[in-house]
């Protein structure tokens, strides 16, 4: 067996929402599947892989993957960045999805076993009104979740991440995809004092209803500055969050030590890291106590795997980022991640929709809350290029904020 890479594809589909996958085949006839999804510019990536690192690829030992991914880092001279490193993540998946084939064996075997029975994972609630959040809360319950983020509509302010029920132009459940089909993002309103006042409001009505034990989430999506974050990480003190994230961007690492001063909420935060040097001083320092990374957007299994084990030394668990835009193979491959370390957190999960799964053959299992990867070799997950074909390439964008006068906001 010479494992050589022979064959580097890459792929564009729109089953619902844009993937790109790449797909690897050795000359064993083996083949493995990485994501490169880049939520609204996941043509960068493609024409990245495309045309910078195809070619690469074919004649490599694919057994070699931590040479692979070295390689491809450094040789680039051009380190890190969203584009860089969902390109690398896509190469370092489909390489160990290779290696699990190659071997008979789940991923998660290769790193190291199973540290548990299954990953509990999170589910999504939101609501425009208490009642409507509340039935949304009970759904997500009935359908197995532990644990549940809360989004609401905000008085004063129109249109708002992760909320449902509001009407956004492709008609689907929003909070399962912020991305709109067009050619132009969608515009949508902030206003930091109405947001501030009125989610601890919720959250204690949310207790009332449901009780001190479901822990409970929320997604503040980078829109405070880190005062405003310490406010709202004080006022949902008695309501005694699982996690608070992204209370704060976080490109500046220093500032989450003003709000960790200030308030036990728990904070997360990584979904829009792509490498250990956005995470490093957060960790090294106890500012955090869950890693919102995503293996797609931060350079694969292999580096979040190294984050990981760095985390477990400071206390700080998992909190894998798994929205929709997070591809099937990607979901798989922080599965198997997630399933071997022993600071396992919680893991995001957005099923996928039904057209997704005509072109990804998932392998996992959601059962009473948990998840698990599956026992098929390698990743679990089974890319079908003839139904992608169905599927192409739709542009869509993230929408963006503005404030009342006009400036520009974090979204
Ligand atoms: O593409 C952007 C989404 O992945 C993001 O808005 C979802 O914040 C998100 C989350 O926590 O799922
Ligand atoms: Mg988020």
């Amino acid at each position: 067996m010479s494992a050589k890479i022979i064959k580097a594809e890459v792929f564009v589909t729109s089953p619902s929402r844009n993937f790109v996958t790449l797909r690897l085949t050795t000359d064993d006839g083996v083949i493995g599947i990485g994501d490169a999804t880049l939520n609204g510019r996941e043509l960068a990536v493609a024409t990245y892989l495309q045309e910078h690192v195809a070619q690469l690829m074919v004649g490599r030992d694919s057994r070699n993957i931590e040479d692979t991914w070295q390689f491809l880092y450094r040789a680039a001279y051009w380190r890190r960045g969203p584009v860089t490193m969902a390109a690398i993540a896509a190469v370092d998946m489909a390489l160990w999805d290779i290696k699990g084939k190659m071997a008979g064996m789940p991923v998660y075997q290769l790193l190291g076993g199973a540290s548990r029975t299954g990953c509990r994972a999170y589910g999504h609630a939101s609501g425009t009104d208490t009642e409507s959040l509340f039935d949304s809360i009970r759904y997500e319950m009935e359908l197995g979740y532990k644990s549940i983020r809360v989004q609401t509509s905000v008085p004063g302010i129109e249109k708002l991440y992760g909320v449902a029920a509001q009407s956004q132009s492709s008609g689907e459940r929003y909070d399962f995809e912020p991305a709109n089909r067009g050619d132009w993002p969608v515009e949508e309103d902030w206003d930091t004092r109405a947001y501030l006042r009125h989610i601890p409001t919720v959250f204690e009505s949310v207790r009332n209803e449901f009780g001190p034990e479901l822990p409970l989430l929320h997604d503040g999506h980078h829109r405070m500055t880190p005062r405003e974050a310490a406010q709202l990480g004080k006022s949902l003190e008695p309501y005694d969050l699982y996690w608070l994230e992204d209370c704060t961007p976080a490109e500046n690492q220093e500032n989450l030590r003003y709000v960790r001063s200030q308030t036990t909420t728990p904070l997360a935060i990584g979904e829009v890291f792509n490498s250990v040097f956005d995470i490093k001083d957060l960790i090294q320092e106890q500012l955090i106590d869950y890693v919102r990374c995503a293996s797609t957007h931060f350079g694969g299994i292999s580096p979040l795997k190294k984050v990981m084990n760095f985390a477990e030394m400071y206390g700080i668990k998992s909190g894998f980022h798994g929205p929709t835009d997070v591809s099937p193979v990607g979901f798989a491959a922080q599965l198997h991640l997630g399933l071997s370390i022993h600071n396992y957190g919680l893991q995001e999960y957005m099923p996928h929709s039904d057209l997704t799964k005509q072109v990804f053959h998932e392998s996992l299992s959601f059962e009473d809350g948990y998840l698990h990867p599956g026992d098929a070799p390698g990743l679990g997950v089974e890319f079908d290029p003839e139904a992608a074909e169905k599927f192409p390439y739709a542009q869509a964008y993230l929408p963006y904020n503005r404030l009342a006068d006009g400036t520009v906001h974090n979204w």
